[in-house]
């Protein structure tokens, strides 16, 4: 029996043809998209379609992401060798980020998309879903969680980041680089990322307001007034390895007396460091005014595994063990 390859839609520049307003829309099916693929009927694998969302990636809501989630697992059996998700760009690492914190089996679940919509000259949707359905299929991408499959690298979902607006080359992993690349049609995985326990789908309830707040210089906090009091939690995007102005310290200790704080970096690589800098609104100062830091988190995937505890009732101990171990 061949293997077979669940391909789900979510839309994105991918699936995007002129639109009446001019520009482009969301608009073909995963059916159509594969149909387009040159060299994808020769494969030896099956392949089935779930039209899921047909949206601009900026609108899906992490609700959106929780039901694929929650399709994937029930629709996901022994005879799938992987699934194959198509989307937008624009929030790639964040959904991919989300996914994997909920995806417990083998199959690897790869994310794609495009830079370039089907119109363009050098469009390269086609060439990112042929390296996506070869990765999803392949026993070498077994046990990996989560991945991201553009231009043929392999990034895995909790170090890619998007880092050019239109640049083919944008999705990068600054902390440690890609696990692999798909060579002559064929992934070859060159690291391994240790899985980490998937964590139970959420209740079907609204999902957590959890805001992030990136400091820039001469902040003065106006977004910390009265927020306790209207979020479940909150992330702060601190400068270099974590910190705060002065002036702040003391609203951001009343939020995180309120709600769990978490303490990254808005510099876009590198670890939060929790024990070198000793100022008012350094790391050390924060942490032990109760915000837990990121580790090598960004802030947009901090977001999302701090809104997926809440919505999983973790107590703030728990919180601070699963950042810990992130
Ligand atoms: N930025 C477009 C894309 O790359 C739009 C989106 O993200 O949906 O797909």
């Amino acid at each position: 029996m061949t293997p077979t390859v669940l391909v789900v839609g979510l839309g994105g520049t991918i699936t995007m043809t002129p639109g009446a307003g001019g520009g482009v829309t969301p608009a073909l099916s995963p059916a159509d998209l594969l149909a387009g693929v040159p060299g994808l009927a020769d494969l030896p694998v099956t392949l089935e379609t779930t039209d899921f969302r047909r949206l601009a990636s900026g609108s899906l809501g992490i609700d959106d992401i929780t039901a694929l989630a929650g399709l994937l697992r029930s629709r996901l059996g022994e005879h799938h060798a992987g699934a194959v998700v198509v989307q937008g760009t624009d929030t790639i690492e964040e959904t991919a980020y989300l996914l994997d914190l909920y995806h417990a089996g083998p199959q690897p679940v790869v994310v794609t998309g495009a830079m370039r919509h089907p119109g363009q000259a050098g469009a390269d949707g086609p060439g990112n879903l042929l390296a996506a359905v070869r990765t999803a299929a392949s026993e070498a991408a077994r046990n990996l969680g989560c991945l991201v499959v553009l231009a043929d690298e392999i990034h895995a979902a909790r170090r890619v980041r998007k880092t050019h607006t239109t640049a083919g080359s944008t999705f990068q992993s600054p902390d440690g680089g890609p696990l692999g690349y798909v060579v002559e049609g064929r992934p070859r995985l060159l690291n391994r990322l240790p899985r980490r326990p998937a964590l139970d789908p959420p209740a079907a309830t609204r999902p957590p307001r959890v805001p992030l707040l990136t400091m820039s210089l001469g902040d003065d906090g106006v977004l910390l007034d009265d927020l306790g009091g209207r979020v479940d939690g909150a992330v702060i995007a601190g400068f270099g390895g974590g910190h705060v102005p002065q002036s702040l310290v003391e609203k951001v200790q009343k939020l995180a007396e309120q709600v769990p704080v978490v303490l990254a970096s808005r510099a876009g690589s590198g670890p939060v460091l929790t024990e070198t800098y000793g100022y008012p609104g350094s790391e050390r100062d924060l942490l032990a005014r109760g915000l837990v830091p990121a580790g090598f988190l960004d802030p947009f995937k901090a977001r999302l595994l701090l809104c997926a505890l809440l919505s999983s009732g973790a107590t703030p101990r728990a919180i601070e063990s699963a950042f810990a171990a992130s």
